[in-house]
Protein backbone atom coordinates (compact mmCIF):
# COMPACT_ATOMS: atom_id res chain seq x y z
CA UNK A 1 0.00 0.00 0.00
CA UNK A 2 1.96 3.24 -1.29
CA UNK A 3 1.67 5.58 2.02
CA UNK A 4 2.09 9.39 2.36
CA UNK A 5 2.73 11.61 5.68
CA UNK A 6 1.03 14.82 5.13
CA UNK A 7 1.83 17.53 8.26
CA UNK A 8 -1.04 19.64 9.48
CA UNK A 9 0.65 23.13 10.85
CA UNK A 10 -0.42 27.09 10.95
CA UNK A 11 -1.24 28.94 14.60
CA UNK A 12 -3.05 28.35 17.37
CA UNK A 13 -6.73 27.70 17.13
CA UNK A 14 -6.70 27.43 13.56
CA UNK A 15 -8.32 24.14 13.86
CA UNK A 16 -5.72 21.48 12.63
CA UNK A 17 -7.04 19.10 15.51
CA UNK A 18 -10.16 19.96 14.47
CA UNK A 19 -9.52 18.96 10.81
CA UNK A 20 -7.43 15.63 11.35
CA UNK A 21 -10.56 14.75 13.33
CA UNK A 22 -12.75 15.45 10.65
CA UNK A 23 -10.71 13.28 8.23
CA UNK A 24 -9.07 10.52 9.47
CA UNK A 25 -10.74 7.04 9.22
CA UNK A 26 -9.36 5.89 12.69
CA UNK A 27 -9.69 7.83 16.24
CA UNK A 28 -7.37 10.19 16.28
CA UNK A 29 -4.88 10.62 18.45
CA UNK A 30 -5.13 13.91 20.70
CA UNK A 31 -2.87 15.16 23.07
CA UNK A 32 -4.86 17.95 24.29
CA UNK A 33 -4.68 19.82 28.03
CA UNK A 34 -5.71 22.58 29.86
CA UNK A 35 -5.48 25.92 27.39
CA UNK A 36 -4.35 28.91 29.84
CA UNK A 37 -4.20 31.67 26.51
CA UNK A 38 -7.44 32.06 25.78
CA UNK A 39 -6.28 35.70 24.63
CA UNK A 40 -4.98 33.97 21.42
CA UNK A 41 -7.66 30.84 21.14
CA UNK A 42 -10.51 30.76 23.12
CA UNK A 43 -11.08 27.15 23.77
CA UNK A 44 -10.68 24.63 26.21
CA UNK A 45 -7.54 22.91 25.47
CA UNK A 46 -4.91 22.89 23.16
CA UNK A 47 -2.41 20.56 21.29
CA UNK A 48 0.78 19.66 23.38
CA UNK A 49 2.66 17.55 21.23
CA UNK A 50 0.83 16.18 17.89
CA UNK A 51 -2.17 15.10 16.14
CA UNK A 52 -2.46 11.72 14.43
CA UNK A 53 -4.65 10.35 12.01
CA UNK A 54 -5.20 8.51 9.40
CA UNK A 55 -7.34 8.42 6.17
CA UNK A 56 -7.46 5.42 3.08
CA UNK A 57 -8.11 7.34 -0.33
CA UNK A 58 -8.91 5.07 -2.89
CA UNK A 59 -8.32 1.20 -2.99
CA UNK A 60 -4.52 1.09 -1.94
CA UNK A 61 -3.49 4.81 -0.82
CA UNK A 62 -3.23 5.46 3.22
CA UNK A 63 -2.12 9.19 4.13
CA UNK A 64 -0.98 9.60 7.43
CA UNK A 65 -2.17 12.68 8.83
CA UNK A 66 0.20 14.44 11.43
CA UNK A 67 -0.61 17.65 13.62
CA UNK A 68 1.58 20.30 15.39
CA UNK A 69 1.04 22.22 18.27
CA UNK A 70 0.10 25.79 17.45
CA UNK A 71 1.63 27.04 20.48
CA UNK A 72 5.69 28.58 19.60
CA UNK A 73 6.51 27.18 23.05
CA UNK A 74 6.49 23.81 21.50
CA UNK A 75 8.31 24.40 18.47
CA UNK A 76 10.78 21.82 19.13
CA UNK A 77 7.88 19.17 18.04
CA UNK A 78 7.54 21.07 14.82
CA UNK A 79 11.14 20.31 13.83
CA UNK A 80 10.69 16.83 14.84
CA UNK A 81 6.89 16.30 12.27
CA UNK A 82 9.19 18.20 10.08
CA UNK A 83 11.15 15.42 9.51
CA UNK A 84 8.75 12.50 8.25
CA UNK A 85 6.75 14.44 6.20
CA UNK A 86 6.41 15.22 2.44
CA UNK A 87 3.57 18.08 1.91
CA UNK A 88 1.96 19.96 4.04
CA UNK A 89 -1.69 21.67 4.90
CA UNK A 90 -1.20 25.35 6.34
CA UNK A 91 -4.14 26.21 8.35
CA UNK A 92 -4.91 30.03 8.76
CA UNK A 93 -8.20 31.14 10.98
CA UNK A 94 -9.29 34.10 9.37
CA UNK A 95 -10.22 35.31 12.83
CA UNK A 96 -6.54 35.55 13.36
CA UNK A 97 -4.94 39.56 14.40
CA UNK A 98 -2.48 38.88 11.57
CA UNK A 99 -3.71 35.81 9.03
CA UNK A 100 -1.43 37.05 6.23
CA UNK A 101 1.50 37.31 8.31
CA UNK A 102 0.61 34.12 10.09
CA UNK A 103 0.56 32.79 6.15
CA UNK A 104 3.73 33.64 5.30
CA UNK A 105 5.82 32.39 8.59
CA UNK A 106 4.43 28.86 8.48
CA UNK A 107 5.58 28.67 4.75
CA UNK A 108 8.73 29.64 5.63
CA UNK A 109 9.20 27.50 8.74
CA UNK A 110 7.94 24.58 6.87
CA UNK A 111 9.14 25.35 3.56
CA UNK A 112 10.93 22.11 3.15
CA UNK A 113 7.97 20.77 2.89
CA UNK A 114 6.85 22.48 0.03
CA UNK A 115 10.09 21.43 -1.66
CA UNK A 116 9.73 17.71 -0.88
CA UNK A 117 5.89 17.36 -2.20
CA UNK A 118 4.05 20.69 -1.76
CA UNK A 119 1.68 22.39 0.48
CA UNK A 120 -1.77 24.02 0.35
CA UNK A 121 -3.39 26.83 2.39
CA UNK A 122 -6.37 26.47 4.35
CA UNK A 123 -8.70 29.30 5.31
CA UNK A 124 -10.55 28.84 8.45
CA UNK A 125 -13.33 30.40 10.55
CA UNK A 126 -14.20 32.75 7.89
CA UNK A 127 -17.97 32.53 9.53
CA UNK A 128 -16.24 34.11 12.94
CA UNK A 129 -14.50 36.63 12.21
CA UNK A 130 -14.12 39.59 9.01
CA UNK A 131 -10.40 38.62 7.31
CA UNK A 132 -8.86 38.58 4.38
CA UNK A 133 -10.51 36.99 0.99
CA UNK A 134 -9.07 34.63 -0.30
CA UNK A 135 -8.26 36.92 -3.50
CA UNK A 136 -5.72 38.89 -0.91
CA UNK A 137 -4.00 36.03 0.48
CA UNK A 138 -3.16 35.37 -2.96
CA UNK A 139 -2.04 38.62 -3.71
CA UNK A 140 -0.20 38.97 -0.70
CA UNK A 141 1.44 35.36 -1.13
CA UNK A 142 2.29 36.37 -4.84
CA UNK A 143 3.73 39.81 -3.96
CA UNK A 144 6.13 38.64 -0.47
CA UNK A 145 6.99 35.21 -1.67
CA UNK A 146 6.79 35.22 -5.87
CA UNK A 147 7.32 32.29 -8.06
CA UNK A 148 5.77 29.84 -5.07
CA UNK A 149 2.28 27.58 -6.32
CA UNK A 150 0.49 27.24 -3.28
CA UNK A 151 -3.24 26.95 -3.91
CA UNK A 152 -5.59 28.15 -1.16
CA UNK A 153 -8.61 27.16 0.04
CA UNK A 154 -11.50 28.36 1.78
CA UNK A 155 -12.68 25.59 4.30
CA UNK A 156 -14.51 24.54 7.67
CA UNK A 157 -11.89 22.47 9.21
CA UNK A 158 -14.72 20.37 10.97
CA UNK A 159 -16.20 19.32 7.33
CA UNK A 160 -14.72 15.98 6.24
CA UNK A 161 -16.09 16.94 2.76
CA UNK A 162 -13.89 20.37 2.68
CA UNK A 163 -11.24 18.93 3.85
CA UNK A 164 -10.93 16.43 1.40
CA UNK A 165 -10.53 17.95 -1.44
CA UNK A 166 -8.26 20.20 0.39
CA UNK A 167 -6.22 16.86 1.02
CA UNK A 168 -6.62 15.35 -1.89
CA UNK A 169 -5.49 18.55 -4.11
CA UNK A 170 -2.26 18.27 -1.98
CA UNK A 171 -1.41 14.81 -2.57
CA UNK A 172 -2.28 14.81 -6.44
CA UNK A 173 0.18 17.81 -6.21
CA UNK A 174 2.95 14.86 -4.06
CA UNK A 175 2.10 12.36 -6.44
CA UNK A 176 3.21 14.45 -9.39
CA UNK A 177 6.29 15.54 -8.54
CA UNK A 178 7.17 11.95 -7.56
CA UNK A 179 6.40 11.05 -11.04
CA UNK A 180 8.26 13.72 -12.83
CA UNK A 181 11.90 14.56 -12.25
CA UNK A 182 12.43 18.23 -11.34
CA UNK A 183 14.58 18.56 -13.75
CA UNK A 184 14.93 17.57 -17.32
CA UNK A 185 17.22 14.64 -18.06
CA UNK A 186 18.79 14.16 -21.76
CA UNK A 187 16.89 10.76 -22.33
CA UNK A 188 19.94 8.08 -22.57
CA UNK A 189 21.16 6.89 -26.11
N1 LIG B 1 -17.05 28.44 13.47
C1 LIG B 1 -16.05 27.72 12.98
N2 LIG B 1 -15.31 26.98 13.82
C2 LIG B 1 -14.27 26.29 13.30
C3 LIG B 1 -13.96 26.29 11.93
N3 LIG B 1 -12.87 25.52 11.72
C4 LIG B 1 -12.53 25.05 12.95
N4 LIG B 1 -13.37 25.51 13.91
C5 LIG B 1 -13.33 25.31 15.35
O1 LIG B 1 -12.26 26.14 15.81
C6 LIG B 1 -11.57 25.49 16.86
C7 LIG B 1 -10.15 25.20 16.41
O2 LIG B 1 -9.54 24.52 17.42
P1 LIG B 1 -8.47 23.36 17.21
O3 LIG B 1 -8.89 22.38 16.19
O4 LIG B 1 -8.14 22.86 18.58
O5 LIG B 1 -7.25 24.23 16.64
P2 LIG B 1 -5.72 23.82 16.56
O6 LIG B 1 -5.20 24.42 15.31
O7 LIG B 1 -5.55 22.36 16.74
O8 LIG B 1 -5.11 24.63 17.80
P3 LIG B 1 -3.82 24.30 18.72
O9 LIG B 1 -3.74 22.82 18.96
O10 LIG B 1 -4.11 25.04 19.98
O11 LIG B 1 -2.64 24.84 17.98
C8 LIG B 1 -12.34 24.20 17.15
O12 LIG B 1 -13.29 24.47 18.15
C9 LIG B 1 -13.01 23.92 15.81
O13 LIG B 1 -14.18 23.14 15.95
C10 LIG B 1 -14.78 27.08 11.06
O14 LIG B 1 -14.56 27.18 9.84
N5 LIG B 1 -15.80 27.79 11.65
MG1 LIG C 1 -4.52 21.26 18.05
Amino acid sequence: MAEHVVLFTGPMGAGKTAAIASLSDIDPVRTEAANTDRVTADKATTTVALDYGEITIGPDEKVRLYGIPGQTRFEFMWKVLMRRAVGMILLVNNDNPDPIGQMLYFIDYFHELYERGGAVVAISRSDVGLGPTREEYYSALAAARPGLSIPIFSVDARSPEQMKIALFSLILNIESRAAVPSRYEEPRQ
